[in-house]
């Protein structure tokens, strides 16, 4: 989620990131544990989204506003997170908002300091639009953010990025073993969806593996290797963003850019 590359860079990632996921897709067997599953897994964490307006404040924060690509254009106002027809809605768009000269607001909220947890599986149904500069994503980051240093060195798991008008998702790790000096990890695949209506996207974590879930088909596996440092609890992130870093500018005639979110449920494995 931090990439931020030069323009210059970016086909060459891009072109890096195809490579990667194409061998990695391909190497995939079964997954270790049913993700529907229901007799195996307890239910730790859930927001249906089905209230009006607000979000619930017990278990979630606006993402702050600051300096990563993803955060520039992060606004604290329900105008771009809210909930309404069952779904919790993100939006970006150009409107502008007195006393607050950015080109460009989004919406992004995050469970930091109210729920995070260690192993488990998470499950997120979520539909969004495409345009030029678009960045809708659900993700995880350490609760404790500096614990093994700072990013990537903390870890990250990303658990459904999209750009611009890709025909795929991205799901990725991001550590300081798989991620290079500009942002680029190895760890990551490219899983096509269907970008008319809602997707599944999750994950199965535990000691020794991360697996990642596109409608319950398991796309990726990354198995523990070296150093890793998701052994600490992480907390969850949703947000619309873009107009800078991966995606690059946005093309305003294709705003407003909008991720409806229809839950967020995590679950630990029954002992
Ligand atoms: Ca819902």
């Amino acid at each position: 989620m931090k990439i931020n590359l030069p323009h210059s860079l970016s086909c060459a990632f891009l072109l890096l990131l195809g490579l990667n996921g194409l061998s990695q897709t391909q190497a995939q067997s079964k997954p270790s544990t049913d993700f529907k599953d229901s007799s195996k897994w307890n239910l730790i964490f859930e927001d249906e989204f089905n209230g009006q307006d607000g979000f619930d404040t017990a278990k979630w924060s606006y993402s702050p506003r600051w300096n990563p690509a993803w955060a520039k254009f992060l606004t604290h106002s329900e105008d771009y997170v809210k909930q309404g027809g069952g779904n919790m809605l993100f939006r970006m768009d150009n409107k502008s908002i007195a006393g607050d000269p950015v080109p460009y607001h989004s919406g992004g909220i995050q469970t930091s300091k109210k729920f995070s947890f260690q192993y488990g599986k998470v499950e997120v149904r979520a539909k969004f639009n495409q345009g030029k500069g678009s960045w809708p994503a659900i993700w995880m980051m350490p609760e404790v953010p500096h614990q093994y240093g700072d990013w990537p060195k903390s870890g990250e798991i990303d658990i459904m990025e999209h750009v611009n008008t890709e025909a795929v998702v991205h799901q990725t790790i991001h550590s300081e073993r798989e991620t290079n000096e500009n942002g680029a990890s190895n760890a990551t695949t490219q899983v096509p969806y269907n970008a008319d209506d809602f997707n599944t996207y999750g994950i199965i974590w535990d000691a020794e593996k991360i697996e990642f879930f596109v409608n319950d088909a398991l796309t990726y596996t990354y198995h523990k290797s070296g150093f890793w440092p998701f052994d600490k609890p992480f907390y969850l992130i949703l947000n619309q963003s873009g107009g800078a870093g991966w995606p690059g500018a946005i093309v305003d005639a294709d705003l407003p850019f909008e991720m409806y979110v229809d839950y967020v449920r995590v679950y630990q494995i029954k002992k």
